[in-house]
């Protein structure tokens, strides 16, 4: 097998399959980065392939795909792929910033400014004809707490950092970030609570960590505080989260992510007043840089290499 376009050996088979993504854009990027391999996209009865490019796949998917040698995941989050039922000791393989880390710094970012100078009253203000400036905030009355010190994390908690705050982490395994005060653990997540004023969300949603933040830890969040979730829906307890805002120890939230996406027009988070939305686009996928880190892995992974971003199974990360 080969995917060295002259040579005459077999070509690897790389199949794609996103529901509800337009494939043709993405066959002749892959296509561009791998002139030695056949790109096909996945129908139901499609040959077996050598490699999987994919983003939550259906489980017909994984039982018909019985050759592979690895799968690619078309994002950074695993939960939908480990949805499905995969061979065991199948590599699966996630995306690791592919452009995603500048994206969320930004999103976070602007979310974070957004509470702390109070720009929603300033807006509200001008609208109702009001001109009332306000005494500025310290850095020090907001203190960040970024939950999960991953690729994402750690770009977001030093950019904030970098902004002044004093900031926070919390991850699985102790970590060491130059500005950043590191808890791990269950043991480390009371202190780490009880340190943050914001609450930036960016863990992987696993058996570990669904509805982690209940209204028992979205209490410990210093009075005032506020709520970004950039990871996913299931980490947050909806009606906890709405509680603590109502009541006024929390005094704001920004989501991105939810259980339900699309967020149902119904759904309390969509018309709460101290809630905003955005329809999961933090950090999206981008198709160049996402295509060559899936591209250069590929090759890597075909000449023998290891390559970094296989998932633990067990861990759900
Ligand atoms: P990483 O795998 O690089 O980082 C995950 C971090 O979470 C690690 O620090 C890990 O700890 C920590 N963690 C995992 N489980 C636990 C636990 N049980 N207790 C404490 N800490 C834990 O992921 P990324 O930074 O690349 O991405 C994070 C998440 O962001 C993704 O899983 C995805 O859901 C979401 N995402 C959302 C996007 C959007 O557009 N809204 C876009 C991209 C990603 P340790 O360091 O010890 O391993
Ligand atoms: C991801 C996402 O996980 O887009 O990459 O949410």
């Amino acid at each position: 097998m080969s995917l060295d376009a002259a040579s005459p050996s077999s070509p690897v088979r790389v199949v794609y399959c996103a529901p509800g993504s337009r494939a043709d854009p993405w066959l002749a990027a892959l296509r561009a980065a791998l002139p030695g391999a056949e790109v096909s996209d996945w129908a139901p009865g499609a040959p077996p392939a050598d490699h999987a490019v994919v983003w939550a796949p259906p489980q017909a998917f994984a039982d018909e795909q019985v050759a592979l040698r690895a799968v690619w995941n078309l994002g950074a989050g695993v939960d939908a792929l480990l949805r499905v039922r995969w061979r065991e000791g199948l590599p699966l393989v996630r995306l690791e910033d592919a452009g995603m880390a500048a994206q969320m710094v930004e999103y976070v970012v602007h979310g974070l400014l957004r509470h702390y100078r109070g720009f929603d009253a300033y807006e509200r203000d001008g609208r109702e004809g009001r001109w009332v400036p306000r005494r500025p905030p310290r850095h020090a009355e907001w203190p960040v707490g970024v939950l999960g010190l991953g690729v994402l994390g750690t770009a977001v908690a030093r950019a904030v950092a970098g902004l002044g705050f004093p900031v926070h982490g919390w991850s699985r395994t102790p970590r060491a970030l130059d500005g950043v005060k590191c808890h791990a653990g269950d043991a480390g997540l009371d202190d780490f609570l009880a340190a943050s004023r914001v609450l930036v969300v960016l863990l992987p949603l696993t058996d570990a960590t669904r509805d982690l933040l209940d209204r028992r830890r979205l209490a410990q969040l210093q009075r005032g505080g506020v709520v970004i979730n950039v990871a996913r829906g299931g980490l947050v307890v909806d009606a906890d989260l709405i509680a603590l805002l109502d009541e006024g120890h929390l005094a704001g939230a920004t989501l991105d992510v939810f259980r339900q996406e699309p967020l149902p027009a119904d759904d309390p988070l969509r018309h709460h007043p101290r809630i905003a939305i955005t329809p999961h686009i933090s950090a999206q996928t981008i198709r160049e840089e996402t295509v060559a880190q899936i591209a250069g892995k590929i090759l890597a992974f075909e000449r023998g290499e290891a390559v970094s971003g296989v998932i633990d199974r067990m861990r759900g990360y």
